[in-house]
């Protein structure tokens, strides 16, 4: 067969052993070309199974340069269903070609996937801007090649929520292309803005933002984007064109992770905000530098932009309810729910709660997070390293429609249905697929407008508390199983007991272990309410884990 002769050309070096692990396969770029091919015939697989648009992206996001990785994204433009991963998992691994075509014939039997030659697979294929990239991309044209009647678009370099966002629209039949998306973004970012209360005038230093874009695909889609936003003050660093290496010393996860300045920042941008891109692009922090110690500084994170988030759209619901109105199916309960991962600083879940709203938890890995804020009308999910999104029900869309025709004739102009545009406009300026950067960074910077904060005001919403995160490297990671969303270690038996003892000597103390998805190690997390708690909590819960 077809797949029996191109597979032979894409062998699968000794000794590889991969899983499709919370985001896609990763590896050193140089042992990924059958698998890369292999998920090209699985993004057609898929295409066909759905009979709907799939999407193929390459990359390896925050990891180092001569990584790469790849990923498919399902016709919602959300993350491949959980149900296919073992598929994954055993086609990645299948030792020989003729063993690797058994597996799909099985396969294609058990899902009822049908080649009558009517049906045809479409799969959009998009890489980021490591050099790997695209003999990668030409392996994965090979795959999709060998299903019969399966097209692969080659859309070229994009960042990754770039991809999930035209697979979504595209099975939506709505506008696909990039500048569609730029489009989208710029228009409802200007809608927004525009619906700003009295214009609160902000000083010169607050205008100006100044973005590091991890030397990756990011900075140089941020360009066009910014063309199409006219009145903004944008300065974009680590674009890649200025010769630093993607991900070193720069973007999102570093500054994260390491809570130090990206190279390229300097004590003149002290007071000034600042925002961090991921090598992908689907991860957003923003920092400033501080003033005392140039190196160090005051990070904004994941867990800050949902609070930020949750209280803009709690304030909008608020302004709703607050009609006069007495028809019965004007009032809508929207459900707004908050959905993070054990990484979330407790001071960030507190404010949450204390607002009122849901909080909920999840693994880690936008897959769950995701799956879990869909079931609300509006779902904020974020994990503190940036990735997140809003989601909108239908009928909440629906209704916010149907709401903003009657007040238009009825109250035009009124704050209800400025409320009401702002929400559309939020639900057309966040990309619904997959957390975005590009988009969220958009909507932190319509918010801190409308609210006239700077980004000193919008870090005092709470403080963090001080927190450690380590690493230890394992010969088998699959030793340790949690529970309830990675809090409690299951297995082995009695290091959750130890843990206790250990977090019960910190005042404020949490700390977990989880097996990392991504990479042969445990980790570890402990927050404590000062600096060297959490360290000291972080180190001795590390020696339990190894
Ligand atoms: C991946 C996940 C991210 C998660 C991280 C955890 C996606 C798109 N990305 O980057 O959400 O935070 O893995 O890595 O799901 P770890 O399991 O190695 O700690
Ligand atoms: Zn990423």
């Amino acid at each position: 067969s077809l797949i029996l002769k191109s597979s032979s050309q894409y062998p699968l070096p000794q000794g590889v052993k991969l899983s499709y692990g919370t985001a896609g396969f990763r590896a050193d770029a140089s042992i990924l070309e059958s698998t890369v091919f292999r998920v090209g015939i699985l993004a057609a697989l898929r295409s066909l199974k759905t009979q709907s648009l799939t999407g193929l992206m390459i990359t390896a996001s925050h990891n180092k340069v001569t990584d790469n990785g790849v990923k498919i994204a399902d016709p919602s433009g959300g993350m491949l269903t959980q149900e296919w991963e073992p598929f994954a998992d055993a086609i990645a691994n299948s030792p020989t070609p003729q063993h690797f075509v058994q597996l799909i014939d099985e396969f294609v039997k058990k899902e009822n996937i049908r080649f009558d030659g009517v049906r045809s697979a479409k799969i959009l294929l998009g890489r980021d801007t490591r050099p790997s990239g695209e003999s990668l991309l030409e392996a994965a044209k090979q795959g999709v090649y060998s299903i019969v009647g399966a097209t692969g678009i080659d859309m070229g370099i994009l960042t990754t929520p770039q991809l999930h966002w035209m697979v979504r629209a595209r099975n939506k039949d709505m506008k696909a292309t990039e500048l569609d998306y730029f489009e989208q973004l710029s228009s409802s970012f200007r809608f927004l803005v525009d619906l700003t209360p009295n214009q609160i005038k902000m000083s010169k230093t607050d205008d100006k933002l100044i973005v590091d874009g991890a030397n990756g695909v990011g900075g140089e889609k941020l360009e066009v984007l910014k063309k199409m936003l006219n009145s903004m003050d944008i300065e974009i660093r680590n674009s890649g064109k200025e010769g630093g290496v993607l991900n070193e010393g720069v973007g999102a996860d570093y500054v994260q992770k390491e809570k130090v300045v990206p190279q390229g920042f300097h004590l003149k941008d002290v007071g000034i905000r600042c925002a961090s891109l991921d090598g992908d692009a689907d991860r957003l922090v923003y920092f400033s530098v501080q003033s005392n110690n140039t190196s160090k500084i005051d990070l904004v994170d994941g867990d800050k932009i949902l609070s930020l988030f949750a209280l803009f759209i709690k304030e909008q619901l608020s302004i709703l309810k607050m009609e006069g109105d007495d028809h019965v199916d004007e009032n809508y309960e929207a459900r707004l729910g908050v959905v993070q991962t054990a990484y979330a600083n407790g001071a960030s879940t507190d404010y949450l709660r204390q607002l009122g709203l849901e909080v909920v938890f999840t693994p880690t890995g936008v897959k769950y997070l995701h799956e879990k804020a869909a079931e609300y009308d509006i779902g904020i999910y974020f994990e503190a390293n940036g990735h997140g999104t809003i989601l909108f029900s239908e009928s909440f869309l629906t209704w916010l429609n149907a709401r903003n025709n009657e007040l238009s004739s009825k109250s035009k102009g009124s704050e209800q249905q400025k409320a009401v545009l702002r929400l559309l406009a939020v639900s057309n300026l966040i990309n619904q697929a997959v957390g975005d950067a590009l988009s969220g960074l958009l909507l932190v910077e319509a918010i801190l407008q409308y609210k006239g904060w700077s980004i000193y005001n919008w870090s005092e919403l709470y403080h963090d508390l001080p927190s450690r995160q380590l690493k230890v490297k394992v010969v088998d990671r699959t030793a340790v199983v949690t529970a309830n969303a990675e809090t409690v270690v299951v297995r082995p038996p009695l290091i959750q007991e130890a843990i206790n003892v250990e977090v019960a000597k910190y005042p404020q103390g949490r700390s977990f272990i989880r097996p990392s998805g991504t990479e042969e190690v445990i980790r570890v997390y402990a927050e404590a309410s000062i600096q060297e708690a959490a360290d000291s909590l972080a180190n001795s819960v590390a020696k339990l884990a190894d």
